[in-house]
């Protein structure tokens, strides 16, 4: 895993190669899906390696809190179960669409992962490039739209580290980063 700054705000913003579920912060994002019961990509990954008392908690949540499966650009935390961070934050990103612009909703997914955060009392997160998998959204414009919100939330998180799973988008977003 290799990590370098990015930018200094209120909150300092890293990029990162590699795993997110091997991440050492006090929480992980989910790129989930409504129904919070996994499937591919990220959010198979961090199923895989946090073991049963994250479903079981996502279960509990369908239950009682979203009945209809928890909306786009919402976040909401369980445990992270085996996995070195304590909490995972789910959140479920817009699907790419060429005639419908839909970027509030993917910058609505970074902002509720910080306030959830800070509900948490988290200081330290990593995010996923939500949306640029399975959901196709374009990784460069993933990239700007996740920098750039993350710079212009009011947040107590201290540290939030992007984690681009290959060397290619890693470089792409160092040059984004510093352009
Ligand atoms: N660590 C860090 N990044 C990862 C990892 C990992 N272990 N695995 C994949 N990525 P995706 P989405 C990157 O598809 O587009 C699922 O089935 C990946 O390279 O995980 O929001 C859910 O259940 C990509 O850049 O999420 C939903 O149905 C980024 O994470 C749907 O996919 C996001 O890719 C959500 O699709």
């Amino acid at each position: 895993m290799t990590s370098a700054r990015a930018t200094m705000a209120d909150m300092d913003i890293e990029l990162a190669l590699g795993d997110i579920t091997t991440w050492e912060v006090d929480a992980i994002v989910n790129a989930a899906n409504h129904t919070l019961l996994g499937g591919g990509g990220v959010d198979g990954a961090i199923h895989r390696a946090g073991g049963r008392a994250i479903l079981e908690e996502c279960r509990v949540l369908r239950a009682d809190r979203y009945p209809d499966g928890l909306p786009t650009g919402e976040a909401v935390a369980t445990t992270g179960g085996d996995l070195p961070a304590r909490w995972v934050i789910h959140t479920v990103g817009p699907t790419w669409a060429k005639t419908k612009d839909k970027s509030d909703l993917l910058r609505s997914c970074f902002r509720t992962s910080l306030t959830v955060a800070d509900e948490l009392g988290a200081s330290t997160v990593a995010f996923p490039l939500i949306s640029a998998g399975v959901y196709r959204w374009p990784k460069e414009d993933a990239i700007i739209q996740a920098l750039s919100t993350l710079r212009a939330t009011s947040t107590s998180v201290r540290t939030a580290t992007l984690v681009l799973y290959d060397e290619a988008t890693h470089r792409l977003a160092q040059r984004l980063a510093s352009s």
